[in-house]
């Protein structure tokens, strides 16, 4: 065995030159694997004894993208498309030997290789688009000839990871090898092919597959409209359609030409930096600052949850999904019933949508029990709360479960607004307990707030945050706050909808205007969804509120066919010439006149205080990280991911005018536009949020 570098060995086995990286934890594409790589290839090129050349890696995966930390920094190394010309040109035929994934960059110097062979756990894509991406090294260019560019299409801008078994089928792979002997079927398949004196494949010169597509623009124009509204917003997915145009309708060289400046662009713009951000932020999460290294992991085999409300019954969910047995109590044997029911009904209609088997239905329905006794609950490693927001009845409930849990277990809340220490507070063990906020619908909502207390355990945190992971959530440790992270934040956002409103923005102004922005729909498209009547009393309204008197007149949201908006039998909406007459007949009681808001206006009035109460957060260190919040609100409120949540988001457009932007609006308006201290901090030592180190 020869030593390359650091990160790359070679070794002769048998006349074939192999190649071995071994680049923690992924294997990405940085300068000392690139080194690697090119060192290699050149040592088997040299190698007398050598017929042809495996590429391997070690470790748990084979080369998994562009090493993604160094972009933007300057060039070192030699550069990729100098590693690929020499894998691509080598005149001994070169096999990729593929296990974990063979991921962006990764892929594309397999797809140089002249050979691909992988274990049946492998998988493999081009997911740049994830970053805000295209495949930047011939991507773009050789999966089209390999797969053709409808499947091309597909795959890329979704970022999808094929199983190697349809890699195979579809001819992006040429062989499986044994899981547990990848080296040896490489090495065999290396032989095979000298021994037949197969020409070498380069897939660069194959055209049968883009030619069948050439002069057929519809291709694309079915594509393109297809996917409007999941594209809506992003830059990389049109990028990526011209560039299999290109595949398509140009010679290689020139295609790859293209590819190369629409990736360049995309690197340098916003979205990828977004993005990028958020690749990272979504794995920082997890990681829980000051944490013990030795917490204690408590195993949780049975989960308890009180309330088989929608939200009950959608938390009991994540566990049946994971095979970890529930028992629900409740306190009327009628909502109990409803609770399963309900359930059922969900899974029965995955299954119809043919994302679940049937047989999965009753295996998961026989892992759910109910009763009507708290006692019952004795054996269970974690109670969750789910009962309406009181802080009365919970205490109560609290208190009744503490006297029944055993010893150890942990005792969760699902409240979403309430002070968590106050109902710790019920129990004689405020260390076991702590908050698992789910969003509604909770089988659905990837976002968990985890509220730790002020006496909530390492163990207990880490046991919480393990299992979040376990049942597929994006967990965020956040402190008891009113409103905790994600909620408080909205509740800026709401305020100034609703005062925008009066000052002259219609709420069609405002909804489009977040909606421009990405969201998936504004404030009041929303409220219509949800219902207006939500915790509204017929008896006891009052007709001070918009909200009240459109109740008032029956316009209780899309299931009235009326709301803010006017809605026919499609539930299309149409702005409301009521509606507006009435907001001006309230302007006028407050006294407020009637003006032009600009859509600037209303963007920076409804985001800059969101971004300001996010730097509370931080100085109050109810988050651990300006990226925490950012994770909430892309998992949990649908802040496109390709503006970076509202943190970086701030710091994109410059934390000195949001702070005076924030001044002014406090001038004009009054104190809710108060600058938060570390706002003010930030701007004065020319920081950003970026900048500030994890609170403990
Ligand atoms: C690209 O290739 C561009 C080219 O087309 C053109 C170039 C010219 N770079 O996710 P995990 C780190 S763009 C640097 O927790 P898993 C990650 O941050 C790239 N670091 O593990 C984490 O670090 P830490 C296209 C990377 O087992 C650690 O590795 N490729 C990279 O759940 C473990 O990651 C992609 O987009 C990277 N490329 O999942 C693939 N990837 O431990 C992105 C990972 O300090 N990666 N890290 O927190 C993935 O999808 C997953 O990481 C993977 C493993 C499936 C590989």
């Amino acid at each position: 065995m020869v030593q390359i570098n650091d990160v790359t060995t070679y070794t002769n086995i048998d006349g074939v030159g192999v190649i071995v990286l071994n680049s923690p934890p992924v294997n990405a594409l940085s300068a000392a694997v690139r080194d690697g790589i090119h060192g290699g290839v050149q040592k088997a090129l040299a190698d007398a004894d050598a017929q042809a050349i495996v590429l391997r890696c070690d470790g748990n995966t084979f080369i998994a993208g562009a090493d993604i930390t160094e972009f933007g920094k300057p060039p070192a190394g030699v550069g990729l498309g100098e590693v690929q010309r020499v894998l691509e040109e080598s005149t001994k035929p070169v096999i990729a030997a593929i296990h974990g994934t063979a991921l962006g960059g990764g892929l594309e110097v397999a797809l140089v290789c002249h050979w691909r062979i992988a274990v049946p756990t492998a998988r493999l894509g081009l997911p740049e688009v994830n970053i805000g991406l295209l495949p930047g090294a011939g991507g773009t260019q050789r999966l089209p000839r390999v797969v053709g560019p409808e499947v091309a299409l597909e795959w890329m801008t979704a970022g999808t990871q094929v199983k190697a078994a349809d890699a195979l089928e579809s001819g992006l792979i040429d062989a499986l090898a044994p899981e547990d002997d990848l080296q040896g079927a490489a090495v065999a398949l290396a032989k095979r092919v000298v021994a037949e004196q197969r020409p070498l494949r380069k897939l660069r010169d194959e055209n049968a597959k883009v030619e069948a597509a050439r002069g057929k623009p519809e291709i694309f124009a079915a594509f393109r409209k297809a996917n409007a509204k999941k594209f809506r917003g992003f830059a990389a997915p049109e990028k990526i359609v011209q560039c299999v145009e290109a595949a398509v309708n140009l010679p290689f060289d020139e295609g790859l030409k293209l590819e190369r400046k629409l990736f360049v662009e995309l690197m340098h713009g916003d979205q990828s930096a977004a993005q990028r951000h958020y690749f990272f932020a979504s794995r920082q999460a997890w990681q829980v600052p000051g944490l013990k290294k030795d917490a204690a992991i408590v195993p949780v085999q049975t989960v308890g949850v009180i309330g088989a409300g929608t939200m009950g019954a959608g938390i009991a969910m994540n566990f049946l999904n994971v095979g970890i047995p529930v028992h629900i109590v409740e306190t009327q044997q009628a909502a109990l019933d409803r609770g399963l029911k309900t359930i059922r009904t969900n899974y029965e209609n995955t299954a119809k949508k043919g994302k679940l088997k049937v047989e999965a239905i009753e295996e998961r329905m026989a892992l759910v029990t109910g009763s009507l006794d708290l006692q019952d609950l004795s054996d269970c490693d974690l109670v969750i709360e789910a009962v309406f927001e009181n802080m009365e009845v919970k205490k109560d409930i609290f208190g009744r479960l503490d006297r029944v849990a055993k010893a150890g277990a942990i005792l969760a809340s699902n409240t979403s607004a309430l002070d968590l220490n106050q109902i710790a507070s019920a129990t004689s063990r405020p260390e076991s307990v702590i908050g698992l906020h789910f969003f509604s619908p909770a089988n659905v909502m990837k976002l968990l707030e985890v509220v730790r207390g002020d006496k909530t355990s390492d163990s207990v945190i880490a046991t919480s945050m393990q299992l979040a992971r376990k049942i597929g959530k994006v967990a965020v440790l956040v402190g008891v706050c009113p409103g905790f992270v994600g909620n408080r934040i909205l509740g800026q956002r709401q305020r100034e909808a609703n005062q925008l409103i009066f000052e002259g923005a219609m709420p069609w102004a405002v909804d489009r205007v977040l909606y421009d922005f990405g969201f998936p729909m504004g404030p009041f498209a929303m409220s219509d969804l949800a219902g207006l009547d939500l915790g509204w009393n017929k008896e006891k309204s009052t007709g001070s509120t918009l909200r009240e008197v459109l109740c008032e007149m029956d316009r209780r949201g899309q299931k009235t066919g009326a709301g803010f908006y006017d809605y026919d039998e499609k539930r299309t909406a149409r702005p409301s010439t009521l509606v507006e007459g009435v907001i001006k007949q309230f302007a006028e009681k407050k006294g407020i006149t009637p003006r032009e808001v600009s859509d600037d206006e209303i963007l920076e009035r409804c985001i800059y205080p969101m971004i300001n109460e996010g730097a509370k957060i931080l100085e109050e260190g109810m988050a651990s990280r300006a990226s925490d919040i950012d994770v909430v609100w892309i998992n949990g409120y649908g802040w496109p991911v390709y503006r970076g949540g509202p943190m970086h988001y701030g710091d994109r457009v410059g934390l000195p005018k949001v702070l005076t932007r924030m001044r002014e609006f406090e001038a004009k308006y009054g104190p809710q536009f108060k600058p938060a201290k570390l706002l003010e901090e930030l701007v004065a030592t020319g920081r950003r949020f970026s900048d500030l180190k994890p609170a403990h």
